[in-house]
């Protein structure tokens, strides 16, 4: 391509900053001028056989969906993952261990450059700025590494290499000889195979899927070592342990002690080889996930003891019988259901190894105690159906629990003291987009979180930035972005959003009814553009356009599911266990009186998502924040394969377009005016710097060179 050519193909902004300054250019300084467009010009002139060598993507000319989705495909071609795009990195997983990607040497090299920006994109630089972040400025600044993308994009991955990358380079070799430093940043590290054990399950989307959102905090100290962690956790999928969709598997945990027990643990455990649990299906699928090992391995360094480890290993195998009890009706419906009598040995191991009354483990499963006043209680035979949700309960309960307990024990394991650290690096792997052919309430949820960091993302950059260029008095044309606030008002509006409809309905308690809730939901929502219905489907449902793409949600189930009920008298029988962990779980849990439950004050699973949802907002909007966009590359996980419509599909759901495009066509140098001045002011115009109280840069640096002509006579 010729000079002549590539100056015809540039988008409408670089003609206009380069016409203004040739303009300008009929004065002097001609030649430093030259040079930095040359240096632009250059940018544009290279072939598309040269794409791969484009670090980021605000080079790309001109900036649209096709010519970055080109880069981005030439660079997978070419084996380079990572990709600057603005302020955000783009990742593609590559589905494929490459070898030396992220050795200790490279961690070293990215960390000891006196600009890691002047090497190659890796997750690496994002870990460094944010590291060097920390000091600030003016005072320390806490800072967020945001990771997002959809299901199996590699979020959990990158922030694997994240927490490897601050456990090597925040722990100097000086402290690193004292045992318990190593110790705690071993901690850190094992808390991931662990946490990910009782947490993550294979679904279609990803053998190693995230049932639960986490946003770590590493704690530095005044010297920016790494002197604890803690983590919080959002919303475990809990329903997956009594009901696996087709195709998935219950939690990793379960298959690792299936294929890792040992005969003496079998025979504790229950467990016999080619022993078939109802809630293990696809067993025979061999993931890398199922290693038992590393996850006793981790317990170990974690301070869970051999005795511990036993308490919890017991109570996973009891729930595994549990899911085998399954129930009969019998002819007289005033008698309790009766277990079947294949069932009869499951509900008797589960009642040992829970170490729970088999007696009353029996009935609480089949029968309702109903309070008459304080002293007198009623009995109620339950109905088949209801028999096997008591049962799931019971299962979803005890898990739900002990994953809080094992988040609990790491944050004891890994938190420093308060007055030992001073700022924090935080780092954000949630759950990805989802959508499946059916959807309920859980990937409402998981969808509602995306919608939120897609927000932050908005708001802070997209929104921030072009703020900014008008505040400072820049001339510029607003970029149009896809601004994500009327699905979130359809989803948390208050009192009219799909949440609060749910929650009055669960309040008002009533025979759950899904087509009269849909109806509702189509005459309060129906105003809102990101609500639609499928007018064919026969199932009562409900359609949001999220930033991400059309999720169709099922209504049916989602009352029960959102309000989550407990039967008290399944944490009575818990609170009986002999199992010291187990009853340890229950102790302090508060019944409720079931004659006045469902009426006034119930906590429902979404009220309580959005709250701790907005206690993570508030945390990341205190810090300085760095987002990784994790994109997969094709949907079958597929190794080094790259397929187009995917992508695209991604990169125009996450905005990542308009990024670049802001940021190309944004000014992408800034210096602080006063940093500016000590540079350029030699050659500069006295009066016009007198003017000027801040500026950016590249537009100070035309400025400042040619200050405006005067006017012709
Ligand atoms: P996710 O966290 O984004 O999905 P993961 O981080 O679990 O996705 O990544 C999915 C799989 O992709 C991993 O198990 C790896 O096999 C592979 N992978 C990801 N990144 C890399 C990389 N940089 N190099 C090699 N392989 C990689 V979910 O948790 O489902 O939203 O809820
Ligand atoms: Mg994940």
């Amino acid at each position: 391509m010729n000079s002549e050519k590539s100056l015809r193909t540039r988008n409408t902004h670089e003609k206009k900053v380069k016409s203004a300054v040739r303009k300008k250019l009929g004065r002097a300084d001609r030649t430093s001028l030259n040079d930095s467009l040359d240096g632009e010009v250059k940018a544009f002139l290279i072939d598309e056989g040269q794409l791969h060598t484009y670090d980021d993507l605000t080079k790309v000319n001109p900036v649209n969906p096709t010519t970055v989705l080109k880069c981005l495909q030439a660079r997978y071609r070419a084996k380079v993952f990572y990709t600057h795009a603005g302020c955000t990195l783009v990742a593609l997983n590559p589905f494929q261990l490459i070898p030396g990607l992220y050795s200790l040497d490279v961690m070293k090299e990215y960390h000891c450059a006196p600009q890691p920006t002047e090497f190659k994109p890796h997750i690496f630089i994002v870990a460094e700025e944010a590291y060097r972040n920390v000091q600030g400025q003016v005072e320390p600044v806490n800072q967020s590494l945001v990771v997002s993308g959809e299901s199996g994009a590699g979020k959990t991955w990158t922030s694997r290499c994240l927490m490897k990358y601050y456990a090597t380079v925040a722990a100097s070799s000086l402290v690193k000889t004292q045992d318990t430093v190593e110790r705690l940043e071993r901690r850190v590290l094992e808390s991931n195979p662990l946490m990910e054990a009782f947490g993550n399950a294979c679904t279609l989307r990803n053998s190693n899927s995230s049932r639960f959102g986490k946003y770590i905090q590493l704690q530095l100290d005044r010297g920016q070592m790494l002197v604890g962690a803690s983590v919080q956790t959002y919303l475990l999928e809990k329903t997956r342990v009594a009901a696996q969709p087709m195709n998935e598997r219950n939690f990793h945990i379960f298959y690792q002690m299936m294929k890792g027990a040992n005969d003496e643990q079998r025979k504790e455990w229950k467990m016999a080889h080619g022993q078939r649990f109802a809630w293990l299906p696809n067993s025979q699928k061999t993931l890398e996930e199922d290693c038992f090992e590393e996850t006793v391995e981790a317990m170990k360094h974690l301070g869970i003891d051999a005795e511990k480890q036993g308490h919890i290993f017991k109570i996973l195998a009891g729930v595994l019988q549990l899911g085998n009890v399954t129930f009969c009706s019998t002819k007289n419906e005033s008698q309790p259901c009766d277990i079947e009598k294949q069932s009869k040995d499951f509900v008797h191991n589960c009642a040992l190894l829970l170490c729970v009354p088999e007696e009353e483990l029996q009935t609480c499963l089949r029968v309702q105690t109903l309070r008459a006043g304080k002293q007198s209680a009623l009995f109620k035979p339950c109905s088949l159906a209801n028999c096997s949700v008591r049962r799931d309960c019971l299962a979803k309960l005890i898990y739900a629990q002990l994953f809080e307990w094992l988040v609990k024990f790491i944050n004891e394991s890994m938190c420093a003291e308060k007055s030992t650290w001073c700022n924090f690096i935080g780092l954000l792997d949630v759950y990805g987009f989802e959508c499946f052919q059916l959807n309920n309430l859980e990937q409402l949820c998981i969808n509602y979180a995306n919608e939120k960091l897609q927000q932050h993302f908005v708001a802070h950059y997209l929104k921030a930035q072009q703020e900014e260029y008008v505040s400072e008095g820049l001339e510029w044309s607003f970029v149009q972005y896809q601004d994500n606030q009327s699905c979130l008002d359809l989803i948390e509006g208050s009192p009219m959003g799909v949440f609060s409809l749910l929650n009055e309905e669960c309040r008002l308690n009533r025979a759950s009814d899904a087509k009269q809730f849909r109806v509702r939901l189509e005459k309060e929502l129906s105003d809102n553009s990101s609500m639609s219905w499928d007018k064919f489907s026969k199932l009562p449902h409900f359609t949001v356009a999220h930033y991400a793409g059309k999720v169709s949600y099922q209504i049916e189930g989602m009352m029960e599911k959102n309000k989550d009920p407990v039967p008290p008298e399944l944490i009575h029988l818990l609170q009986k266990s002999q199992n010291p962990l187990l009853h340890q779980l229950f102790s302090d849990q508060q019944t409720e009186d079931p004659g006045t439950r469902g009426l006034k004050s119930v906590v429902t699973v979404v009220s309580k998502f959005k709250s701790s949802l907005e206690s993570l907002m508030k945390v990341l909007y205190s810090t300085t924040p760095h987002y990784t966009r994790c994109i997969k590359p094709n949907p079958e996980c597929l190794p080094l394969t790259f397929k187009k419509e995917e992508v695209i599909m991604q990169l125009e759901a996450c905005g990542i377009v308009e990024t670049i495009h802001i940021s190309a066509a944004g000014f992408p140098i800034r210096i602080p005016y006063t940093s500016f001045l000590q540079r350029y002011a030699l050659i500069s115009n006295s009066a016009f710097i007198a003017q000027r109280t801040s500026g950016n840069a590249l537009l100070s640096l035309v400025s400042v060179l040619f200050p405006p002509l005067p006017s012709q006579p």
